[in-house]
């Protein structure tokens, strides 16, 4: 074996050495410059019997309470009745959040890594070492390669403080995985159709809906919480639901059409439908004549998409298409598409969600009541800091001029650009990694090592001791949301709505909050100009108090609503509305893709089907889970504490499967899964493929409830199919077979 640069280490047990260094932590960190602070870091203000916050167990930020018991210990966290995205109730996830606070393998001081008789370990360090350490190496860095060649990879709050360091460090590498690994096809397709993106919350007028049409969206298992309730009074109301999936979904059951599509054939669905709505003139006249571009382009684009045609790549009946695009027609324009959020399937996903946009903008549902509102939000005014430098180079430069439509930094780019290329005669060294399981989150995991093995220096901030932090020469632990303050929610609603996010109990162990790690690096790498206000509770009250409220009253609300400027949620009727598009219309022809290069309309192309007694391997959201985040949390492990693997019953009695039984999974690469997974035998998924939950099969022995408990999908997620048009990675075309023992790797 190759001796790597980096081993992966566990987060052992501090042995008594780690005790005497602990003792040193104490003084140590006391003399971080400016962290006399640090102690009385917050005020907790003990009259609060209920402190505000917004939830992290995922990205919807529910605005809620934390309530204590008179011991000050957290009991329970409820949603705040203002508040858009939650209404007041948690989902099940939310509610278990207070197991993140209590988990006791979080992590609980910095670590660095260090070698001890030629093997790689972990040290307890204090946060002084921990930050001279960093910067020191920063510093190198930049001396050698250029503060260019470092990266920031963050999902989630704590994200801008570093963000903020990264750029005024002179590294405009900044990604987060929501985007290519998610929803950055979705943006991308929408920008080019209307000039807007969806953002999120997503701007789906669920509430009034008379038609939904989930294509591969599955809410209900996609706990985003407002819209599951949303959608739940929209069927109330006999909203008629239609879900596209190969999966009988929560969503299908509760749908008057399942279609059970074959996987990666969407496309031609879309197209048919395009078709029909278009040639029976089902579509919005008006609509269409007034707002959009491209009309005749796209009419005849489709001619030859007939449901027949689509029958035979989609298995959908032709008349079955017909019925369905014909009651989102009688529905429209109070008819949704729903465009979906991980989008990152087959490649081709860009042009999915073009079709997807399209079919929207002939129902005439975008800026419709029942469609898609137009959504308003509050800006947080911030302090005016001065210029970040420029930078000479970025990861765009490693990608040969490739996906120049892609809005927002990719993850895996930033990854590719840290694997030596020729296209680059300078690759990325340094890594600051916080809130994403970067080892799960990004497919093909063996192109990630080898990207980290090539590092100089990766920091990994965390709260637990995950699958990326083994791989970090720093860990620094974070302190859970419901011990610190974070910036200002400020996200789009049918109102603007702001929401604060304070501590209800001081940092556990020695872990800290982002802003504070952000904020002291900055001293250490000389960019405290950045960092202007010495508590984030003075940076809050400043920007809370330029928007008319203060620290005080959030402290009491913890959500404000303001009245939007304009009547604009919706379009009046004759309106003339301009989009940011290059026509100034809504483009069912894209000019901005034609100029690129690409299909101005979309087409369907077929890909790889699955090997003889292989199957696709397609994956999900449990409602009780989000991602890897919550697979050792105790309370969501009491719901749920692995995942299975479903198979069809036919596939089940060929491979003579029991429900219950233990198989290895292996891909079409010979990868063979960690840990064997449970065999759930159902009906609910085609025989062409075999589905499972994203988030399990931890390899960290220091997850002591999620630890060996059921497989990882990411594992068997080798192929990636680029999307060329903005660079998402395509999750979805890996085929995996069963194994009875797990064998060497062949
Ligand atoms: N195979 C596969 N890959 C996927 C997906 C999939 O379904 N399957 N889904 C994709 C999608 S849609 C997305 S959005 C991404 C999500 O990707 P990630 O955001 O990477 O998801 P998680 O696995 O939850 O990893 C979050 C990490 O943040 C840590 N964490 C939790 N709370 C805090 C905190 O307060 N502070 C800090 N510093 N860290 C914290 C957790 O311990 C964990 O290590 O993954 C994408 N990748
Ligand atoms: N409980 C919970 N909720 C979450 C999250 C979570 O971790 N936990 N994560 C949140 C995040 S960041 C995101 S991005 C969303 C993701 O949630 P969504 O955007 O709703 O969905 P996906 O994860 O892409 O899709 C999963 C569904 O697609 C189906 N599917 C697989 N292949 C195909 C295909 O080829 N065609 C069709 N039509 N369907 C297919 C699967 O059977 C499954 O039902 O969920 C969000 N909500
Ligand atoms: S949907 Fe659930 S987990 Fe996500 S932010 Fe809201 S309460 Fe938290
Ligand atoms: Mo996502």
């Amino acid at each position: 074996m190759v001796k790597s640069r980096r081993d992966f280490i566990k987060i052992s047990a501090l042995s008594s050495a780690g005790l005497f260094v602990g003792n040193q932590v104490v003084k140590a960190t006391s003399s971080v410059a400016g962290s006399e602070k640090q102690d009385s870091d917050y005020k907790l203000p003990s009259e609060l019997k209920r402190t505000p916050t917004y939830c992290e167990v995922c990205f919807w930020k529910c605005a809620g309470w934390v309530h204590k018991d008179e011991d000050g210990q957290i009991k329970k966290i409820t949603g705040n009745n203002l508040d858009l995205n939650s209404n007041g109730r948690f989902c099940p996830r939310g509610t278990g959040g207070v197991g993140m606070y209590y988990d006791e393998d979080r992590l609980k001081y910095p670590l660095i890594r260090t070698e001890e008789r030629g093997k790689q370990t972990f040290r307890r360090a204090s946060w002084d070492e921990a930050f001279k350490y960093i910067a020191d190496k920063m510093a190198k860095i930049k001396e050698e390669h250029g503060a260019e060649a470092t990266a920031l990879f963050t999902h989630g709050s704590g994200g801008k403080h570093f963000t903020k360091l990264m750029k005024g460090f002179g590294s405009a590498n900044v990604a987060a995985p929501s985007y290519a690994q998610c929803r950055g096809p979705r943006e991308v397709a929408f920008i080019a159709t209307y000039g807007q993106g969806i953002n999120s919350p997503e701007n789906t007028d669920i509430r009034d809906t008379r038609c939904m049409v989930l294509i591969g969206s599955h809410i209900g298992e996609n706990m985003h919480n407002g819209h599951v309730q949303e959608m739940s009074d929209a069927i109330d109301k006999n909203a008629t639901i239609i879900t596209v999936d190969p999966r009988f979904s929560t969503a299908a059951s509760k749908s008057k059409y399942w279609l059970p599509i074959k996987p990666a054939t969407d496309i031609a669905l879309l197209l048919a439908w395009i078709h029909v709505i278009i040639n029976e003139e089902l579509y919005d006249k008006k609509y269409i004549e007034q707002h959009a571009y491209g009309f005749d382009q796209l009419k005849a684009h489709v001619q030859s998409m007939t449901p027949e045609w689509a029958y035979g790549i989609t298995t959908i009946k032709p008349d079955v298409i017909r019925e369905t695009v014909r009651e989102m027609a009688k529905a429209a324009p109070a008819t949704i598409v729903h465009p979906g959020r991980h989008v990152t399937w087959y490649g081709d996903d860009t042009q999915r969600l073009r079709a997807v946009a399209i079919l929207n903008a002939l129902l005439g549902s975008w800026g419709r009541r029942g469609g898609f509102y137009m959504p308003d939000k509050v800006s947080v005014p911030h302090a005016k800091l001065p210029p970040f430098p420029k930078p000479e180079f970025t990861w765009r430069d490693a990608m040969d001029g490739k996906y120049q439509l892609a809005d927002l930094a990719l993850a895996n780019g930033m990854c590719d650009a840290t694997i030596p290329t020729s296209g680059m005669n300078r690759s990325i060294k340094g890594w600051i990694v916080n809130g994403t399981n970067l080892i799960e989150t990004l497919p093909d995991r063996k192109k990630t090592l080898a990207a980290i093995q090539n590092l100089d220096l990766m920091v990994v901030v965390d709260t637990m001791p995950m699958e990326i932090t083994g791989w970090a020469d720093v860990v620094l632990p974070e302190c859970t949301y419901l011990e610190r303050y974070d910036s200002i929610r400020d996200s789009q609603h049918r109102e603007p709505t702001i929401a604060l996010r304070m501590p209800a109990a001081k940092p556990k162990y020695e872990s800290r909050s982002a802003w504070w790690m952000a904020k002291n690096l900055s001293r250490y790498m000389g960019l405290e100009q950045y960092f202007p206000f010495d508590t984030l509770e003075e940076e809050l009250d400043h920007e809370l108090k330029q928007m008319g409220t203060s620290l005080a009253e959030m402290q009491q609300v913890g959500v404000k609503k303001w009245k939007r400027a304009y009547d604009d949620i919706y379009f009046k009727d004759g309106e003339a509305v301009e989009f940011f598009t290059n026509t100034g219309k809504i483009e069912l022809y894209s000019t901005a893709f034609a100029e690129a290069g690409f299909d101005p309309m979309p087409t369907y192309t077929a890909h790889p089907e699955p090997p003889q007694g292989y199957y696709r391997l397609i994956y999900g959201r449990a409602p009780m889970h989000t991602f890897t985040r919550t697979a050792n949390n105790p309370n969501l492990t009491d719901l749920m504490s692995e995942n299975s693997v479903w198979v069809n019953p036919k596939v089940a009695r060929e491979w003579d499967l029991k429900n219950g039984q233990e198989v290895y999974l292996q891909n079409q690469d010979n990868v063979v899964s960690s840990f064997p997974i449970k065999v759930r035998v159902t009906e609910r998924i085609r025989w062409d493929s075999v589905y499972m939950v994203h988030g399990f099969g931890h390899a960290n022995k220091k997850l002591s409830r999620a630890y060996g408990r059921g497989a990882s999908d990411a594992e068997m997620i080798t192929n990636v199919m680029v999307d060329p048009i903005m660079g998402g990675t395509g999750m979805r075309g890996n085929f995996v077979t069963f194994r009875f023992t797990k064998g060497e790797e062949a």
